[in-house]
Protein backbone atom coordinates (compact mmCIF):
# COMPACT_ATOMS: atom_id res chain seq x y z
CA UNK A 1 0.00 0.00 0.00
CA UNK A 2 1.26 3.40 -0.75
CA UNK A 3 2.75 5.16 2.13
CA UNK A 4 3.64 2.59 4.63
CA UNK A 5 7.04 0.42 4.12
CA UNK A 6 7.98 -2.70 5.94
CA UNK A 7 12.06 -2.85 6.59
CA UNK A 8 13.35 -5.17 9.04
CA UNK A 9 13.87 -3.92 12.50
CA UNK A 10 11.46 -1.19 11.95
CA UNK A 11 8.88 0.38 12.70
CA UNK A 12 5.54 -0.87 10.81
CA UNK A 13 2.32 0.98 9.90
CA UNK A 14 -0.99 -0.06 11.14
CA UNK A 15 -3.96 0.16 9.82
CA UNK A 16 -5.73 2.97 11.26
CA UNK A 17 -8.76 1.69 13.78
CA UNK A 18 -11.51 3.19 12.22
CA UNK A 19 -13.97 2.82 11.00
CA UNK A 20 -13.84 -0.07 13.76
CA UNK A 21 -17.55 -1.43 13.25
CA UNK A 22 -17.41 -2.21 9.92
CA UNK A 23 -14.02 -3.84 10.12
CA UNK A 24 -15.13 -6.18 13.63
CA UNK A 25 -17.89 -7.56 11.26
CA UNK A 26 -15.85 -9.12 8.91
CA UNK A 27 -13.21 -10.61 11.38
CA UNK A 28 -16.31 -12.09 13.16
CA UNK A 29 -18.07 -13.87 9.54
CA UNK A 30 -14.72 -15.40 8.31
CA UNK A 31 -12.55 -15.88 11.65
CA UNK A 32 -10.29 -14.17 9.47
CA UNK A 33 -9.26 -10.57 8.99
CA UNK A 34 -7.12 -11.25 6.03
CA UNK A 35 -7.79 -11.22 2.24
CA UNK A 36 -5.79 -14.21 1.33
CA UNK A 37 -7.78 -15.84 4.15
CA UNK A 38 -10.82 -15.24 2.35
CA UNK A 39 -9.66 -16.57 -1.09
CA UNK A 40 -9.10 -20.18 0.52
CA UNK A 41 -12.51 -20.50 1.39
CA UNK A 42 -13.74 -20.41 -2.07
CA UNK A 43 -15.04 -24.03 -2.20
CA UNK A 44 -18.01 -23.10 0.92
CA UNK A 45 -21.49 -23.70 -0.56
CA UNK A 46 -23.42 -21.33 -2.83
CA UNK A 47 -25.58 -20.49 -0.13
CA UNK A 48 -22.40 -19.42 2.00
CA UNK A 49 -21.35 -17.20 -1.61
CA UNK A 50 -24.50 -16.13 -1.82
CA UNK A 51 -24.32 -14.88 1.46
CA UNK A 52 -21.03 -13.88 1.42
CA UNK A 53 -21.19 -11.30 -1.69
CA UNK A 54 -22.81 -8.41 0.38
CA UNK A 55 -19.76 -8.66 2.71
CA UNK A 56 -17.21 -9.04 0.40
CA UNK A 57 -18.86 -5.91 -0.97
CA UNK A 58 -18.64 -4.18 2.19
CA UNK A 59 -15.03 -5.66 2.88
CA UNK A 60 -13.89 -3.69 -0.38
CA UNK A 61 -15.79 -0.71 0.70
CA UNK A 62 -14.17 -1.18 3.84
CA UNK A 63 -10.55 -1.70 2.02
CA UNK A 64 -11.13 1.51 -0.18
CA UNK A 65 -12.21 3.57 3.12
CA UNK A 66 -8.87 2.36 5.01
CA UNK A 67 -6.96 2.85 1.88
CA UNK A 68 -8.20 6.72 1.65
CA UNK A 69 -7.62 6.91 5.44
CA UNK A 70 -4.35 5.68 5.32
CA UNK A 71 -3.48 8.09 2.57
CA UNK A 72 -4.37 10.94 4.65
CA UNK A 73 -2.87 10.32 8.16
CA UNK A 74 -0.12 7.62 7.78
CA UNK A 75 3.20 9.64 7.72
CA UNK A 76 6.72 8.53 6.89
CA UNK A 77 9.14 9.57 9.46
CA UNK A 78 12.66 10.02 8.36
CA UNK A 79 15.06 9.60 11.40
CA UNK A 80 18.35 11.86 10.56
CA UNK A 81 20.44 10.88 13.98
CA UNK A 82 21.72 13.68 15.89
CA UNK A 83 24.87 14.95 14.25
CA UNK A 84 25.75 17.30 17.63
CA UNK A 85 25.31 14.31 20.36
CA UNK A 86 27.40 11.61 18.01
CA UNK A 87 30.17 10.83 18.93
CA UNK A 88 29.57 11.07 22.92
CA UNK A 89 31.74 10.48 25.90
CA UNK A 90 31.17 8.89 28.97
CA UNK A 91 33.62 8.35 32.11
CA UNK A 92 33.60 4.87 33.70
CA UNK A 93 31.25 4.91 36.17
CA UNK A 94 29.13 7.90 34.73
CA UNK A 95 26.65 9.26 32.49
CA UNK A 96 26.20 11.54 29.70
CA UNK A 97 23.23 12.47 27.56
CA UNK A 98 22.88 12.28 23.91
CA UNK A 99 20.06 13.73 21.10
CA UNK A 100 18.43 12.06 18.71
CA UNK A 101 16.15 13.58 16.15
CA UNK A 102 13.24 12.61 13.64
CA UNK A 103 11.81 14.60 10.98
CA UNK A 104 8.39 13.88 9.78
CA UNK A 105 8.89 14.80 5.67
CA UNK A 106 5.42 13.43 4.23
CA UNK A 107 2.05 12.91 5.25
CA UNK A 108 -0.18 14.55 7.84
CA UNK A 109 -1.42 14.01 11.16
CA UNK A 110 -5.11 14.67 12.24
CA UNK A 111 -5.31 16.12 15.57
CA UNK A 112 -7.85 13.01 16.41
CA UNK A 113 -5.00 10.64 15.38
CA UNK A 114 -1.62 13.00 16.90
CA UNK A 115 -2.53 10.62 20.34
CA UNK A 116 -1.60 8.02 18.02
CA UNK A 117 1.60 9.58 15.98
CA UNK A 118 4.98 8.85 18.10
CA UNK A 119 8.09 7.55 18.05
CA UNK A 120 9.27 5.86 21.15
CA UNK A 121 12.97 4.98 22.47
CA UNK A 122 14.53 4.01 25.53
CA UNK A 123 15.02 6.45 28.38
CA UNK A 124 18.62 4.98 28.74
CA UNK A 125 21.20 2.73 27.91
CA UNK A 126 23.45 0.93 30.10
CA UNK A 127 27.20 0.30 29.09
CA UNK A 128 27.98 -2.97 30.95
CA UNK A 129 31.03 -4.16 32.98
CA UNK A 130 32.20 -6.40 29.78
CA UNK A 131 31.08 -3.91 27.42
CA UNK A 132 27.41 -5.05 26.60
CA UNK A 133 24.35 -2.69 26.31
CA UNK A 134 20.84 -2.84 28.16
CA UNK A 135 18.47 -0.35 27.36
CA UNK A 136 15.60 0.57 29.88
CA UNK A 137 13.24 2.88 29.91
CA UNK A 138 10.70 4.09 27.55
CA UNK A 139 9.79 7.78 26.35
CA UNK A 140 7.87 8.57 23.81
CA UNK A 141 8.23 12.09 21.49
CA UNK A 142 4.92 12.37 19.71
CA UNK A 143 4.18 14.17 16.45
CA UNK A 144 2.20 17.20 17.05
CA UNK A 145 -0.86 16.98 14.32
CA UNK A 146 0.39 19.10 10.91
CA UNK A 147 0.55 17.97 7.16
CA UNK A 148 4.95 17.38 7.22
CA UNK A 149 4.75 17.02 3.84
CA UNK A 150 4.34 20.89 3.13
CA UNK A 151 6.78 21.89 6.20
CA UNK A 152 8.89 19.07 7.91
CA UNK A 153 9.13 18.99 11.64
CA UNK A 154 11.63 17.70 13.51
CA UNK A 155 11.45 16.25 17.40
CA UNK A 156 14.33 16.07 19.42
CA UNK A 157 15.11 13.62 23.00
CA UNK A 158 17.78 13.08 24.79
CA UNK A 159 19.08 9.91 25.56
CA UNK A 160 21.05 8.97 28.53
CA UNK A 161 24.40 6.87 28.16
CA UNK A 162 25.66 5.29 31.39
CA UNK A 163 29.01 3.58 32.01
CA UNK A 164 29.53 0.44 34.29
CA UNK A 165 31.98 1.89 36.79
CA UNK A 166 34.05 -1.20 34.44
CA UNK A 167 33.04 -1.04 31.34
CA UNK A 168 35.47 -1.00 28.87
CA UNK A 169 37.26 1.99 27.97
CA UNK A 170 36.90 2.78 24.20
CA UNK A 171 34.97 3.37 21.83
CA UNK A 172 30.61 1.49 21.42
CA UNK A 173 28.32 1.70 19.19
CA UNK A 174 24.69 1.33 20.61
CA UNK A 175 22.11 0.72 18.19
CA UNK A 176 19.10 2.95 18.66
CA UNK A 177 15.60 0.87 18.88
CA UNK A 178 12.77 2.82 17.45
CA UNK A 179 8.93 1.72 18.27
CA UNK A 180 6.65 3.61 16.38
CA UNK A 181 3.08 4.80 17.02
CA UNK A 182 -0.34 3.82 14.34
CA UNK A 183 0.12 6.78 12.52
CA UNK A 184 4.04 7.10 11.93
CA UNK A 185 6.20 5.05 9.63
CA UNK A 186 10.00 4.70 9.13
CA UNK A 187 11.33 4.02 6.29
CA UNK A 188 14.84 5.95 7.01
CA UNK A 189 18.18 4.15 8.68
CA UNK A 190 17.98 4.55 11.93
CA UNK A 191 21.40 6.19 13.41
CA UNK A 192 23.58 4.70 15.73
CA UNK A 193 25.20 6.20 18.88
CA UNK A 194 28.49 6.19 19.09
CA UNK A 195 29.86 6.46 22.71
CA UNK A 196 33.77 7.16 23.64
CA UNK A 197 34.50 5.30 27.18
CA UNK A 198 36.87 7.14 29.02
CA UNK A 199 38.75 5.83 32.36
CA UNK A 200 37.21 6.97 35.48
CA UNK A 201 39.67 9.23 37.58
CA UNK A 202 41.02 11.45 34.98
CA UNK A 203 41.53 14.60 36.96
CA UNK A 204 38.86 17.47 35.86
CA UNK A 205 40.33 19.79 33.03
CA UNK A 206 40.87 22.73 35.42
CA UNK A 207 41.14 21.32 39.21
CA UNK A 208 40.85 23.11 42.71
CA UNK A 209 44.40 23.38 43.61
CA UNK A 210 45.92 25.44 46.46
CA UNK A 211 49.63 26.06 46.60
CA UNK A 212 50.67 27.44 50.38
CA UNK A 213 52.90 30.24 50.54
CA UNK A 214 56.50 29.23 50.72
CA UNK A 215 57.80 27.85 54.00
CA UNK A 216 59.51 30.44 56.16
CA UNK A 217 61.71 30.60 59.17
CA UNK A 218 61.10 33.33 61.40
CA UNK A 219 63.23 34.46 64.26
CA UNK A 220 61.32 33.44 67.63
CA UNK A 221 60.20 36.85 69.36
CA UNK A 222 58.60 36.12 72.58
CA UNK A 223 59.24 33.44 75.27
CA UNK A 224 59.50 30.14 74.06
CA UNK A 225 58.45 30.66 70.61
CA UNK A 226 57.18 33.09 67.97
CA UNK A 227 53.49 35.28 67.59
CA UNK A 228 52.34 37.35 64.53
CA UNK A 229 54.04 35.21 61.75
CA UNK A 230 53.51 36.41 58.91
CA UNK A 231 52.54 33.47 56.92
CA UNK A 232 52.04 35.12 53.26
CA UNK A 233 48.90 34.29 50.76
CA UNK A 234 48.25 30.71 49.35
CA UNK A 235 47.31 30.56 45.79
CA UNK A 236 44.49 29.16 44.72
CA UNK A 237 43.30 28.40 41.11
CA UNK A 238 40.82 25.92 39.08
CA UNK A 239 37.62 24.91 41.06
CA UNK A 240 34.86 27.37 40.86
CA UNK A 241 34.81 30.61 42.59
CA UNK A 242 33.98 31.92 45.17
CA UNK A 243 36.63 30.34 47.12
CA UNK A 244 36.79 29.89 51.11
CA UNK A 245 40.50 29.59 51.95
CA UNK A 246 41.24 29.23 55.99
CA UNK A 247 44.69 27.76 57.62
CA UNK A 248 44.85 25.79 61.29
CA UNK A 249 48.00 28.42 62.47
CA UNK A 250 48.02 28.76 65.75
CA UNK A 251 48.54 31.79 67.45
CA UNK A 252 51.86 31.23 68.98
CA UNK A 253 54.33 29.10 67.59
CA UNK A 254 56.65 27.17 69.68
CA UNK A 255 60.40 27.00 68.60
CA UNK A 256 60.98 24.13 65.67
CA UNK A 257 58.89 23.77 62.49
CA UNK A 258 55.09 23.55 62.75
CA UNK A 259 53.35 22.46 59.86
CA UNK A 260 50.35 24.64 58.87
CA UNK A 261 47.79 23.19 56.71
CA UNK A 262 45.71 25.38 54.28
CA UNK A 263 42.25 24.76 53.22
CA UNK A 264 40.14 26.11 50.15
CA UNK A 265 36.51 25.46 49.45
CA UNK A 266 35.13 26.17 46.10
CA UNK A 267 31.34 27.16 45.23
CA UNK A 268 30.81 23.57 44.44
CA UNK A 269 32.38 22.03 47.60
CA UNK A 270 35.22 20.38 46.24
CA UNK A 271 38.18 20.61 49.28
CA UNK A 272 42.19 20.69 48.40
CA UNK A 273 44.80 21.68 50.81
CA UNK A 274 47.77 22.33 51.01
CA UNK A 275 50.82 22.49 53.42
CA UNK A 276 52.87 24.96 54.67
CA UNK A 277 56.06 24.60 57.18
CA UNK A 278 56.72 27.04 59.12
CA UNK A 279 60.44 27.17 61.76
CA UNK A 280 61.11 29.62 64.44
CA UNK A 281 64.69 29.91 65.75
CA UNK A 282 66.32 31.88 67.93
CA UNK A 283 69.42 33.36 66.42
CA UNK A 284 69.76 36.38 69.36
CA UNK A 285 71.67 36.33 72.10
CA UNK A 286 71.08 37.07 75.45
CA UNK A 287 71.55 40.22 77.12
CA UNK A 288 73.81 40.01 80.50
CA UNK A 289 72.30 42.57 82.95
CA UNK A 290 74.06 44.07 85.86
CA UNK A 291 77.68 43.23 85.17
CA UNK A 292 79.49 46.50 85.36
CA UNK A 293 82.68 47.59 83.51
CA UNK A 294 84.62 48.00 86.92
CA UNK A 295 84.54 46.50 89.76
CA UNK A 296 87.16 47.73 93.28
CA UNK A 297 87.22 45.79 96.29
CA UNK A 298 89.60 45.26 99.19
CA UNK A 299 92.04 42.37 98.47
CA UNK A 300 90.57 39.25 99.70
CA UNK A 301 87.00 39.91 99.22
CA UNK A 302 84.69 37.49 97.89
CA UNK A 303 83.40 37.98 94.56
CA UNK A 304 79.66 36.88 95.95
CA UNK A 305 78.40 40.22 95.93
CA UNK A 306 79.60 41.00 92.34
CA UNK A 307 78.06 38.00 90.90
CA UNK A 308 74.74 38.95 92.33
CA UNK A 309 74.69 41.49 90.37
CA UNK A 310 75.14 39.56 87.25
CA UNK A 311 71.77 38.12 85.06
CA UNK A 312 70.64 37.61 81.83
CA UNK A 313 67.83 37.95 79.64
CA UNK A 314 67.01 36.41 76.10
CA UNK A 315 63.93 37.08 74.17
CA UNK A 316 62.82 32.98 73.43
CA UNK A 317 64.70 31.32 76.42
CA UNK A 318 62.93 32.27 79.50
CA UNK A 319 65.88 30.90 81.33
CA UNK A 320 69.15 31.61 79.99
CA UNK A 321 72.50 30.48 81.84
CA UNK A 322 74.99 32.81 82.98
CA UNK A 323 78.90 31.53 83.97
CA UNK A 324 81.88 33.46 85.19
CA UNK A 325 85.70 33.30 85.41
CA UNK A 326 85.78 34.81 88.94
CA UNK A 327 87.49 33.59 92.05
CA UNK A 328 86.08 33.32 95.23
CA UNK A 329 87.77 35.92 96.27
CA UNK A 330 89.77 38.36 94.80
CA UNK A 331 93.38 38.64 94.98
CA UNK A 332 95.37 42.19 95.04
CA UNK A 333 95.43 43.58 91.42
CA UNK A 334 93.33 43.43 88.37
CA UNK A 335 91.19 40.54 87.53
CA UNK A 336 89.22 40.92 84.39
CA UNK A 337 86.36 38.75 85.03
CA UNK A 338 84.23 37.20 81.66
CA UNK A 339 80.60 36.53 81.70
CA UNK A 340 78.91 33.98 79.41
CA UNK A 341 75.29 34.32 79.29
CA UNK A 342 73.94 31.33 76.89
CA UNK A 343 70.38 30.43 75.66
CA UNK A 344 68.86 27.38 75.14
CA UNK A 345 69.53 27.62 71.66
CA UNK A 346 73.40 27.48 72.10
CA UNK A 347 73.77 31.63 71.54
CA UNK A 348 75.79 33.49 73.89
CA UNK A 349 76.94 36.89 74.74
CA UNK A 350 80.20 37.45 76.61
CA UNK A 351 81.10 40.26 78.78
CA UNK A 352 84.11 41.47 81.00
CA UNK A 353 84.46 43.26 84.53
CA UNK A 354 88.02 44.26 85.61
CA UNK A 355 88.50 44.23 88.96
CA UNK A 356 90.84 45.92 90.85
CA UNK A 357 90.89 44.55 94.27
CA UNK A 358 93.60 46.65 96.81
CA UNK A 359 94.86 47.01 100.04
CA UNK A 360 93.92 49.28 102.19
CA UNK A 361 97.24 51.53 103.25
CA UNK A 362 97.23 53.66 106.22
CA UNK A 363 99.91 55.15 108.33
CA UNK A 364 102.82 58.03 108.20
CA UNK A 365 102.09 57.83 104.23
CA UNK A 366 102.63 61.27 103.86
CA UNK A 367 105.90 63.16 105.31
CA UNK A 368 106.87 66.60 104.44
CA UNK A 369 110.11 67.42 106.31
CA UNK A 370 113.63 68.42 105.74
CA UNK A 371 116.55 66.33 106.38
CA UNK A 372 120.16 66.55 106.52
CA UNK A 373 121.84 64.60 103.60
CA UNK A 374 123.67 61.05 105.26
CA UNK A 375 121.35 61.53 108.37
CA UNK A 376 118.43 58.36 108.38
CA UNK A 377 114.81 58.70 107.66
CA UNK A 378 112.61 56.17 109.14
CA UNK A 379 109.47 55.39 106.67
CA UNK A 380 106.19 53.80 108.01
CA UNK A 381 102.94 52.55 106.63
CA UNK A 382 100.85 49.28 107.20
CA UNK A 383 98.48 47.27 105.00
CA UNK A 384 95.99 45.53 105.56
CA UNK A 385 92.90 43.15 103.37
CA UNK A 386 89.72 42.40 104.40
CA UNK A 387 91.47 40.12 107.05
CA UNK A 388 93.22 42.54 108.99
CA UNK A 389 96.49 43.67 108.43
CA UNK A 390 98.91 42.35 106.02
CA UNK A 391 102.55 41.71 107.73
CA UNK A 392 104.48 40.13 104.98
CA UNK A 393 106.77 42.49 102.89
CA UNK A 394 106.09 40.41 99.69
CA UNK A 395 103.02 42.79 99.14
CA UNK A 396 105.48 45.72 98.47
CA UNK A 397 106.42 45.28 94.94
CA UNK A 398 109.19 48.12 94.19
CA UNK A 399 110.48 51.23 96.33
CA UNK A 400 111.90 53.62 94.24
CA UNK A 401 113.34 57.35 95.20
CA UNK A 402 113.06 60.05 92.38
CA UNK A 403 114.18 63.63 92.88
CA UNK A 404 111.50 66.33 91.94
CA UNK A 405 111.66 68.75 89.41
CA UNK A 406 112.34 72.25 90.75
CA UNK A 407 108.32 72.72 89.92
CA UNK A 408 107.91 70.15 92.68
CA UNK A 409 104.47 69.45 91.09
CA UNK A 410 105.28 66.51 88.73
CA UNK A 411 105.59 63.47 90.72
CA UNK A 412 105.58 60.87 87.47
CA UNK A 413 107.37 62.88 85.17
CA UNK A 414 110.38 63.53 87.83
CA UNK A 415 113.66 61.88 87.06
CA UNK A 416 114.11 58.91 88.87
CA UNK A 417 116.93 59.13 91.13
CA UNK A 418 117.10 55.45 92.68
CA UNK A 419 120.77 55.29 93.10
CA UNK A 420 121.63 59.14 93.13
CA UNK A 421 119.96 59.84 96.41
CA UNK A 422 120.10 56.18 97.69
CA UNK A 423 119.16 52.70 96.68
CA UNK A 424 116.13 50.98 96.13
CA UNK A 425 115.58 48.47 98.01
CA UNK A 426 112.31 46.42 99.29
CA UNK A 427 114.36 44.72 101.26
CA UNK A 428 114.73 47.58 103.38
CA UNK A 429 111.42 47.33 104.39
CA UNK A 430 110.71 44.89 107.30
CA UNK A 431 107.65 44.75 109.25
CA UNK A 432 107.11 46.10 112.75
CA UNK A 433 104.84 43.38 114.71
CA UNK A 434 104.69 45.66 117.67
CA UNK A 435 103.44 49.23 115.73
CA UNK A 436 101.62 46.95 113.12
CA UNK A 437 103.31 48.49 110.63
CA UNK A 438 106.20 48.28 107.96
CA UNK A 439 109.31 50.29 108.47
CA UNK A 440 111.97 51.11 106.67
CA UNK A 441 115.03 53.35 108.25
CA UNK A 442 116.57 54.81 105.29
CA UNK A 443 119.77 55.66 105.73
CA UNK A 444 120.50 58.87 102.89
CA UNK A 445 123.73 59.41 100.88
CA UNK A 446 126.12 62.30 102.30
CA UNK A 447 126.33 63.32 98.44
CA UNK A 448 122.72 63.48 97.09
CA UNK A 449 122.11 66.11 95.67
CA UNK A 450 120.09 68.56 97.92
CA UNK A 451 116.50 69.12 97.02
CA UNK A 452 113.11 67.32 97.06
CA UNK A 453 112.46 63.77 96.75
CA UNK A 454 109.94 61.58 96.94
CA UNK A 455 110.04 57.69 97.64
CA UNK A 456 107.30 55.92 95.99
CA UNK A 457 106.25 52.63 97.47
CA UNK A 458 104.64 50.26 95.19
CA UNK A 459 102.53 47.20 96.10
CA UNK A 460 101.70 44.67 94.52
CA UNK A 461 97.97 45.35 94.15
CA UNK A 462 99.38 48.26 92.39
CA UNK A 463 98.69 51.07 95.23
CA UNK A 464 101.70 53.81 95.20
CA UNK A 465 102.56 54.93 98.49
CA UNK A 466 103.81 58.10 98.14
CA UNK A 467 106.75 60.03 100.71
CA UNK A 468 107.88 63.77 99.81
CA UNK A 469 110.95 64.70 101.86
CA UNK A 470 113.76 67.35 100.82
CA UNK A 471 117.29 67.01 101.50
CA UNK A 472 118.96 70.09 102.77
CA UNK A 473 122.82 70.75 102.69
CA1 LIG B 1 67.99 33.83 72.18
Amino acid sequence: MPGIKSQPGYCYARMPVEPRGIKLGIVQSTGSGTISNLRRKKKVTRMRKRRLVPFVTLLIVALLANVALAAAVVTDVVVVGNATATPASVDQGGLTHVTVSFTATNGSVSSAQANNAWVEVPEKYVIGETGGVTATGTKRVYFPPGNYTQSPLILSTTITIEAHANAPTGAHTIALSVNCGSNVNINATIPSIFVDVTGSGLPPADPLKITAPADITFEGNTSGGAQNVPLGAPEVEGGTEPYDISNDAPNFFPLGTTIVTWTVTDADGTVATATQKVTVVDTTPPEILGAPDTWFVTVGASSAPLIALVSAVDIVDPNPVVTHDAPATFGPGEKIVKWTATDASGNFTEKTTVVTATYIVSGDVVITRIVKRGSTIPFKFSVSDVNGVVSDPAVIRSSKIAQLSQDGDLIGEAVELETSAGKSNINGWRYDANDGHFIWTWQSSRSAEPGDYVLVVELVCGTKVKFFFRLGK
